[in-house]
Parts: C-alpha cells; sequence; structure tokens
C-alpha cells in the first residue's frame, strides 16, 4: 500500500517539503493549513509539476482534520518565523497555542503516525506537543540537530575546501544560542578538527553555525530558512519509511540517557520503523559535557517559562 505524509503547515518549509516527497515519490501528500487557499494552492501547483518531473505520488490541500487520517508520517511546520533580530525563544507564546491545536487535531485523527516537528523554539515545542497529544514519546521527535550540523558541516567544507562527504560531525542540545557543535567527534577524512584549523578558526565556525538560522533571516527580512531545514526533515521521515536505522541527530525524549529525565533535547538517535528505535550514547569529554549541560538548562528554563503560559504542561 501507498504511504502517505501529511504536512501541518503550508508555508515556506512546508511547500518545500511537499515538493521534495513529490520528487522522491516518497509518499502520497496531504498539505494541511489553516489558511485553505495555501496548500490548495501549492498543492495544485506542486501535482501539476509531475507533467514535467514524472512522478506519481497524490497532493491534496486542506483545512480539515480529517484529510489527515491514517498518515504514516506527519511534519508539523505550522507556526510563525522570526523576524529580523527575534530569537526563537521569542515565538513561545504563539507557537504554543498553535501546537494545542495541531496536537489535538492529529491526536483525534492520525494518533498512530510518526510525529516530527519543526516549529519553533523547537526542543519545548516537541516536548510540548507530546505533552498535548500524549502519543508515544518514541513516535514525536524534533528536527533540528541535522539541520544544525548542515551547517556546521557547510562552513567547515568551505574554510577547508573539501567536499562536505568527507567530514563527520555532530551538533547536539537544544536548538538555539548554547547548541553544541561536537569537536571532538568532528573528523575530516579522518583527521581531528583542531589538527586542521586553528582554535580562533574554529570559534568563529561554531560562532556562524548557532547563529546560522539568524544569518538567513537577516538577508531574507521576511521569513527564515526553508530549504535546508525541509532536507533535514525529509531525512528522518525517510528513515523511518524505510526502516533505514540511520544514526541521526534529533530533539528526542530523555528519559535518563546523558543523564537527563523528561526532557526533549538534541542528542543522536536510531530511527527506523518503530521511530526513535535508540538514544546513543556518546562518550563526551569534559568540555563537550559542560557545554551540553548549559544547553540543557537553557531548554529546562524555556519549558519552565512555557509552563507559565499554559499550567496544563505540568
Ligand atoms: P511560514 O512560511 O510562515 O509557514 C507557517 C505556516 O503555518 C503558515 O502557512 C500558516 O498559515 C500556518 N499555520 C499557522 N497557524 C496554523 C495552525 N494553527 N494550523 C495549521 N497551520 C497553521 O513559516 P516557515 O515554514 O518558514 O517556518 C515554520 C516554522 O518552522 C517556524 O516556527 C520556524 O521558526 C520553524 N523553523 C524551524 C527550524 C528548525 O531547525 C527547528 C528551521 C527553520 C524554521
Amino acid at each position: 500500500m501507498g504511504k502517505k505524509i501529511s504536512l501541518i503547515g503550508a508555508g515556506q518549509i512546508g511547500g518545500t517539503l511537499a515538493h521534495l516527497i513529490a520528487l522522491k515519490e516518497l509518499a502520497d501528500v496531504v498539505l494541511f493549513d489553516v489558511a485553505e487557499g495555501i496548500a490548495k494552492g501549492k498543492a495544485l501547483d506542486i501535482a501539476q509539476s509531475s507533467g514535467v518531473d514524472k512522478f506519481n505520488v497524490s497532493l491534496t490541500g486542506s483545512n480539515n482534520y480529517k484529510d489527515i487520517k491514517n498518515s504514516d508520517v506527519i511534519i508539523i511546520t505550522a507556526g510563525v518565523p522570526r523576524k529580523p533580530g527575534m530569537t526563537r525563544d521569542d515565538l513561545l507564546g504563539t507557537n504554543l497555542k498553535i501546537i494545542k491545536s495541531v496536537a489535538t487535531g492529529i491526536k483525534e485523527n492520525s494518533p498512530g503516525s510518526f510525529v516530527i516537528c519543526i516549529t519553533n523554539p523547537l526542543d519545548v515545542i516537541v516536548m510540548a506537543l507530546q505533552k498535548y497529544s500524549k502519543l508515544k514519546t518514541e513516535k514525536v521527535v524534533g528536527m533540528a540537530g541535522i539541520l544544525d550540523t548542515a551547517r556546521f558541516k557547510y562552513f567547515i567544507s568551505k574554510e577547508l575546501n573539501v567536499h562536505i562527504k568527507s567530514i563527520d560531525s555532530l551538533v547536539l542540545g537544544g536548538h538555539g544560542d548554547t547548541m553544541v557543535p561536537m569537536l571532538n567527534h568532528t573528523k575530516v577524512d579522518g583527521k581531528n578538527l583542531s589538527s586542521l584549523l586553528s582554535n580562533d578558526k574554529i570559534k568563529s565556525i561554531v560562532d556562524r553555525t548557532r547563529k546560522g538560522g539568524a544569518e538567513i533571516v537577516k538577508h531574507l527580512q521576511k521569513g527564515s530558512a526553508f530549504y535546508a531545514p525541509a532536507s533535514s526533515g525529509i531525512e528522518m521521515a525517510e528513515a523511518y519509511l524505510k526502516d533505514e536505522k540511520k544514526t541521526l541527530p534529533c530533539a528526542a525524549f530523555l528519559n535518563g540517557e546523558y543523564g537527563v529525565k523528561n526532557l526533549y533535547a538534541g542528542v543522536p538517535v536510531i530511527i527506523g520503523k518503530k521511530g526513535v528505535e535508540k538514544v546513543v550514547e556518546l562518550n563526551l569529554n569534559d568540555e563537550e559535557k559542560k557545554n551540553f549541560e548549559t544547553s540543557i538548562n537553557a531548554v529546562k528554563e524555556l519549558f519552565d517559562a512555557a509552563k507559565k503560559i499554559d499550567p496544563e504542561l505540568e
């Protein structure tokens, strides 16, 4: 039987996700948005490109949650993006309300789906989504680490003039200014990054990665990054649909792993047909551990702020 992916939010990322899913023939697509015209218009536009690109999947636009029934995967981008000068955390109040309605829609119509959240502030919104929807924690996961890692690798590849494929790396922690590029786990053709670049250079690449989203917001002036975020979400959906058992950095529920309990944060996980099948625990050195803890504390603080906005999250 054909697979089905529902996209909640048909904005910049939602539309790009739909296009990528169609080009890869991953699944039939339902584009859902409160702004019905956007969902319908984009679905029709992409569907018409099948005459050129020859893909064979169906695309529909909707503002009715009943249309997401029996989705294999749901990817959520419903919410508002940042404007220049805003942090991701500034989006909390608005996007929390939106995610509550999305959680209800999913719970009532497709509770067995693998749900990938992209809406910011990521770690707190994905945690709220799981709490509101009460879906299994292994079926609710956030996209951020793949994007942050892709940005980090891109800047390294440009600096060293090497193919991005030769770089292994990971960015963990929360998706914010405290995210943690794992320097000791970063290798270029098997060599340690510290043997190839000066400390100052590495520091400036880490800094640019942490501010990678803001750099794009500043250029665009209207809206935030959407091509690389969409590609990153697709990698997670594909790993689940094809049972790839791929290790990917994602915002996952921690139940004691890395010494953290009852919180979502960016860690390497294995994604296969059961969803998040395992949290991979890396050996962190003292500095990585310290930075990871700082990042976890930032996520905890923001979740406390979310609980003040909506006591139902207690
Ligand atoms: P945008 O193009 O504004 O699309 C968001 C869409 O959500 C719009 O079409 C809205 O109509 C729709 N929407 C609003 N409320 C609802 C609702 N209640 N139900 C359904 N749809 C609704 O934004 P975008 O696609 O550029 O970004 C979407 C989100 O992703 C934002 O919160 C961004 O901050 C976030 N984002 C996250 C990352 C990560 O790496 C985690 C990267 C880039 C953007």
